[in-house]
């Protein structure tokens, strides 16, 4: 029998029709409660997706897809930011090759946005900052309960190794 692709015929021996069936991938792995945003990409560039996951008040999680078996690897490539990320998301914004993280935390008492470079070079950790400076890309967030529709956007560096907080201006 054929069937339709975006609006078109398609012949029937190219109709696959799935059958889903769910189980649980490394439980234990996923399991961190508290998880606000989460984007998957292949960000090593190696053919798998990896899942960035954004929490409430706790480090962030970068799962490594190696071959079908999650490692975290957040602290490893610099991405364990701290916060109530409430959204996230993938996108080569510099046209490197390497995709890059939108980052964003609101809360009442604390609201920020980072862009996180991705500097990875062949054969090496992505994301891992790249001395003698960690560059970032900041932009105010939404105070939470707020209606006010205003963004200002900032630059900041800071040294590798040294607190991330950044402050309004
Ligand atoms: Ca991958
Ligand atoms: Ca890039």
């Amino acid at each position: 029998m054929a069937g339709r692709h975006a609006g078109r015929e398609v012949p029937p021996q190219a109709v696959r029709r799935l059958e889903p069936q769910f189980t649980l991938h490394q439980a234990e792995l996923f399991q961190e409660g508290s998880a606000l945003t989460n984007a998957v990409a292949d960000f090593d560039n190696d053919g798998d997706l990896d899942i960035f996951v954004g929490f409430n008040n706790k480090p962030s999680r970068m799962y490594r897809n190696d071959r079908g078996t999650f490692a975290e690897v957040a602290a490893e490539v610099g991405l364990d930011a701290t916060g109530a990320i409430r959204t996230s998301a993938w996108g080569d914004y510099d046209g490197d090759g390497n995709l890059d993280l939108f980052i964003a935390s609101v809360s009442a008492a604390n609201s920020w946005a980072r862009l996180f470079r991705n500097e990875a070079t062949a054969g090496a950790s992505p994301m891992r900052p790249h001395p003698p400076a960690c560059r970032s890309a900041v932009a105010s967030a939404r105070p939470h309960g707020s209606t006010s529709t205003t963004t200002a956007v900032w630059t900041s560096s800071w040294p590798c190794g040294t607190s991330r907080t950044c402050s309004s201006k």
